[in-house]
This record gives structure tokens, sequence and C-alpha cells, in this order.
């Protein structure tokens, strides 16, 4: 009988990360892409060390049923990925959504008949090519369902996870978490990509005030919508991670603004659009998102 596999659907940093973690202990995967990449990969850890691995890679599904199905394409790609998957897999497959911003997973948690899992990870990654990826920094990883069921399936995967390189944690409030990480993102990601620049130059005037007057904005939706920073409260708790974030950060290029300065389209709608209609629902004001979200592409 051939062994049920992992299917990772999207090879980008995320899914090459995971993919690669999960081969080197043990655990069989198919990483899922729009071109076969090379089964030889190497993964480089935030020691130094490089291991090359074999993994299974296609362009379309395999013939097999999947344990499980992890889809880390960005967010914009999500559904498309979905809908081709979808014909493949039995009903009951549990999917794990890895995507940026809250679009995504509300759609595909209501249109997928199986369990339905939310991951955010602050795990540092990119690629060096198409066989290659560097795990640039450890973090970790929260898993949950977004109504708070499949407690014990989050905590399998979690310690799956965990065993493989991954710290995980299962939570009962991953909604919450999701937003949190849009929250930051919305912050800093559209305004290094509109100004081209690295993190920790937010920092700076000019662009300093405009991002207090993001989070400003940010805070109110986040008021309306329920939910509270992770520490500190109201506008000083979101305006303390924000800039936090920006400090731990300060000589990284955020993801939108590689994607900006590769030609890629950006996650910009799965982060700000959320916003803008919370903001529209609760009947608030808030046209620097509006703004960023009709200016980027
Ligand atoms: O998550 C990030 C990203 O690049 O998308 C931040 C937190 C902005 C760090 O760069």
């Amino acid at each position: 009988m051939t062994r049920r596999t992992h299917w990772i659907v999207g090879p980008g940093a995320i899914g090459r990360l995971l993919a690669l973690r999960l081969v080197q202990h043990g655990h069989g995967v198919t990483l899922i892409g729009r071109r076969a990449l090379p089964g030889r990969q190497t993964l480089v850890t935030p020691e130094g060390a490089a291991a090359t691995l074999e993994v299974a890679t296609r362009d379309c599904p395999p013939q097999d049923c999947p344990e499980m199905v992890h889809l880390t394409t960005k967010a914009y790609a999500a559904e498309a990925a979905y809908a081709a998957l979808a014909g493949h897999l039995p009903g009951h497959t549990p999917l794990v959504l890895w995507q940026n911003g809250f679009f995504t997973q509300p759609r595909l948690g209501a249109c997928h008949a199986g369990p339905v899992l939310c991951a955010t990870t602050t795990e540092g990654a990119y690629v060096e090519g198409d066989d290659r990826v560097v795990h640039a920094g450890h973090g970790d990883t929260a898993i949950g369902c977004l109504d708070g069921g499949h407690a014990a399936l989050a905590e399998s995967l979690a310690a799956l996870l965990s065993e493989a390189g991954l710290p995980a944690a299962a939570v009962p409030d991953i909604r919450h978490r999701l937003w949190q990480k849009l929250a930051v993102n919305a912050a800093i990601n559209p305004l290094v990509a509109r100004y081209r620049i690295r993190n920790g130059e937010l920092r700076d005037a000019p662009y300093r005030a405009e991002v207090e007057a993001v989070i400003a904005e940010v805070a109110g939706v986040m008021q309306a919508e329920g939910i509270a920073p992770p520490a500190g409260a109201g506008l000083d708790g979101w305006r303390a991670l924000v800039w936090r974030v920006v400090g731990a950060t300060a000589n990284n290029r955020a993801s939108m603004l590689q994607d900006v300065l590769a030609g890629r389209a950006t996650e910009h709608e799965a982060i700000l659009a959320p916003l803008v209609s919370a903001a529209t629902r609760h009947g608030l004001a808030t046209p620097r998102l509006e703004a960023l979200l009709a200016t980027m592409r």
C-alpha cells in the first residue's frame, strides 16, 4: 500500500520549508506547484547547515489520497489552487490554510467539506532558485479552526510540526491571531512597498507619521471587531506591537516589497480589503486604508 502523504500546494518559501522539514523527519510529502520543481531540494538551516533531500514534486495532484493538504500559495492564488485540487480530494481530507490576511480563510472554510485549519507563522524563509530554500530565522506557528473546532486535529498537527523543527501550538483563537498578523502587515507592508524601503526606515520622517495614521485606523477597526492586541490595550497596544515588529525586522524587505520589486502581484487585497469592509460594516472612516487599497496592485 502506498504511504499517504502531506500534499503541500504552493512551493514558495513556506511551502518548501514545510515540505523539507517534514521529509527530513520521515514524513511522506508531495510538493505540488504550477510546474514541477527538481526532486532534489536543499534546505539551509538558520544555523547555516545545508541538507539535500529527495521530495516528490508534481505539477498536478497525484492519484493517491493525501493524509492532509497544506495550501501554502499566496492569498490571491489560494482559491484557484483549491479549485484545481477539489475534484481529486475525498471530501473528508483535512485542509490547512497558510495564507496571510483574512480573505481566503472564511471563503475556503465555507466550501471545503472536511476539517479546515488555519495556520499563521513567524518562521522566516526565502527561496534561492528552484532547488534551494533558506530557513532564515526561527519563529513559531499557531494552528486552529476558525470556529474553534477540530482541536484534536490541530493538536496533532502542531505536535507533528514541532517534532519536525517548526515549533507550533494549537490555539482556540486563530481568528484573533490572523487579525493580529493582518494588523501588523497592514501597517507595514503597503507603505514599505509603496516607498520601496526596508521596514526599519518606517521609523524615519516622513514615513513615521503615515504609519501612525494607518495604525490609528487599524486600531479603530480592531476595536469594532473585538480583536485586542496581544499585549497592552487599544491604540497603544497596537502601536507597541507594530513598532516592535518594525524594530525586530528593521533590515528586512517585507514580502509585499519583494513582490513589487519582482513584478509579482501582491497580497494587498487579502490584507487591506477585510479591514476596509469591516470598517464599512461598522460605519468607520478609513481613508488611508482605502487609498492604499486603491493604489496598490
Ligand atoms: O510579515 C511580514 C512580511 O514581510 O510580510 C513583516 C512582519 C512585515 C516583516 O517583514
